[in-house]
């Protein structure tokens, strides 16, 4: 694979960073706040490496101002961030709290006034607590109290911000947070994760036909996940399929097919009901895809669906994660989008980065050249892609910051400027320094 060129991406195309409200806000506890699932997932005991929690992150709340100021250097055209619920109503519904909007209102003000494009995500995976003690994604009412949300959301800030996206990776909220217990609210049960998978799918849908009628004049659309298992000698091809079948195309299918992949579909049957389809079936205006490495999987006749998930050889390039580096399985994850829905709205690169181990060297600068050549060879699998008549408009690095790493704490840094998180001193790095350079050149292209 060849280094990428500006060139290859051309004046129009979108360059930006994304970041998510319980990964860098902190301030947990202020202007009426309440509690969201991953606030007490964290107080639970073993659930997050070195017993890490989002209390404080990168204090972004506070120093958003410095935050924008970095990311104007970058050179970045738009920026996504999501919004806490549990800021905007603190139990989930019922009276919107002014003081959660007002952040958000600054927010976007101040990403104006730097000429960058605020894209809203509704939904990065802190539901209010108080809904999840009404059951949560499992419950079919919470796709009711969503749409209430978002339309408060979009009435408070949609004559500034002119993108919206309805939910950032449901695989990982309905899988990992409700199969594999790895995540808040730490559920491990079958029905769960299905309940959790439609409701979250009819949730968007329900969110953005009420949009719709509000008649703002914006951009809407959804974030997936996905990584497909390298097509290679050895691979276990059959569970593969069934892998995706289970955990990346039933986000896809029902969008923009109007049904569950056939595996799915007897498995969730009871939780859909007459005009589910056409309520999640709405058509979008543009896809997020968020890639970082490829799910090998194996046939396992004792796991619940019968694949399993394992790590990559250990020959093969990972990742400070032990994710597998595999540029071409990106490649060949987006020609698979297309190959398989005829109408694909315009797609978007919405996440793309890594962990490495950084040194802060003793002239304080942290040469992150892995990250780097990451990223590179990232875009060039993106540009591959695009040659061969994927519609990809614009990239996204995850992250802006190093942050709050789920259930991994701390530890992995993702960012292109790291945080010293005793003093929340921002250093860009050499990563930040080469980005903001190929897009410079990008622009003049
Ligand atoms: O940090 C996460 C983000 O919240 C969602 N996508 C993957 C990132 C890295 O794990």
């Amino acid at each position: 694979m060849r280094e990428p060129v500006p060139q290859d991406f051309g004046s129009d195309f979108l360059w930006g960073t994304s970041t998510a409200a319980y990964q860098i806000e902190g301030a947990i506890n202020e202007d009426g706040r309440g509690p969201s699932i991953w606030d007490v997932f964290c107080e639970q005991p073993g659930k997050i490496l070195n017993g890490h929690t989002g209390a404080v992150a990168c204090d972004h709340y506070h120093r958003y101002r410095e935050d924008i100021a970095l990311m104007k250097e970058l050179g970045q055209d738009v920026y996504r961030f999501s919004v806490a619920w549990p800021r905007i109503f603190p139990t989930g519904k019922g009276k919107l709290n002014s003081a959660g909007i007002d952040f958000y209102q600054r927010l976007v003000d101040e990403t104006l006034a730097n000429g960058i494009e605020p894209w809203l995500c509704f939904y990065h995976w802190d539901l209010p607590q108080a809904l999840q003690e009404l059951g949560g994604w499992t419950n079919r009412d919470t796709t009711g109290w969503y749409t209430d949300y978002v339309i408060a959301v979009a009435e408070k800030l949609g004559d500034r911000v002119g993108h919206f996206v309805m939910l950032n990776e449901p695989m990982v909220s309905s899988y990992l947070g409700h199969f594999l217990g790895l995540h808040a609210p730490g559920m491990k049960s079958k029905e769960a994760f299905l309940s959790a998978v439609h409701h979250l799918n009819l949730a968007a849908g329900q969110g953005l036909t009420a949009l719709r009628t509000q008649g703002g004049d914006w951009q809407l659309g959804t974030i997936v996940n996905m990584g497909l298992a390298p097509q290679i000698e050895g691979a276990d091809l059959e569970a593969a399929k069934l892998h995706d079948e289970i955990l990346f195309w039933p986000f896809l299918d029902p969008l923009l097919l109007g049904h569950y992949p056939e595996s799915v579909d007897p498995l969730i049957a009871s939780y859909v009901r007459a005009g589910d389809f056409q309520l999640i079936q709405h058509p979008v205006d543009f896809l997020g895809v968020n890639y970082y490495f490829p799910e090998r999987v194996v046939a396992d006749s004792q796991a619940a669906f019968g694949f399993r998930e394992v790590p990559p050889p250990d020959k093969v390039p990972k990742t400070a994660m032990g994710w597998e580096i595999r540029p071409a399985s990106f490649t060949d994850t987006l020609m698979a989008i297309k190959d398989r829905y005829l109408k694909l709205p315009p797609l978007y690169i919405s996440e793309n980065g890594a962990a490495f181990v950084d040194t802060v060297e003793s002239d304080g600068s942290i040469n992150d050249h892995e990250r780097t050549e990451y990223i590179q060879k990232h875009l060039s699998a993106v540009a591959e892609a695009r040659n061969a008549g994927v519609d990809i408009r614009g990239y996204f690095v995850w992250s802006l910051l190093d942050n709050f790493e789920w259930a991994y704490g701390y530890d992995p840094r993702f960012g292109l400027v790291h945080v010293d998180y005793a003093t929340q001193q921002r250093t860009p790095k050499a990563s930040f320094r080469w980005y903001q350079q190929f897009v410079r050149a990008a622009k003049e292209s």
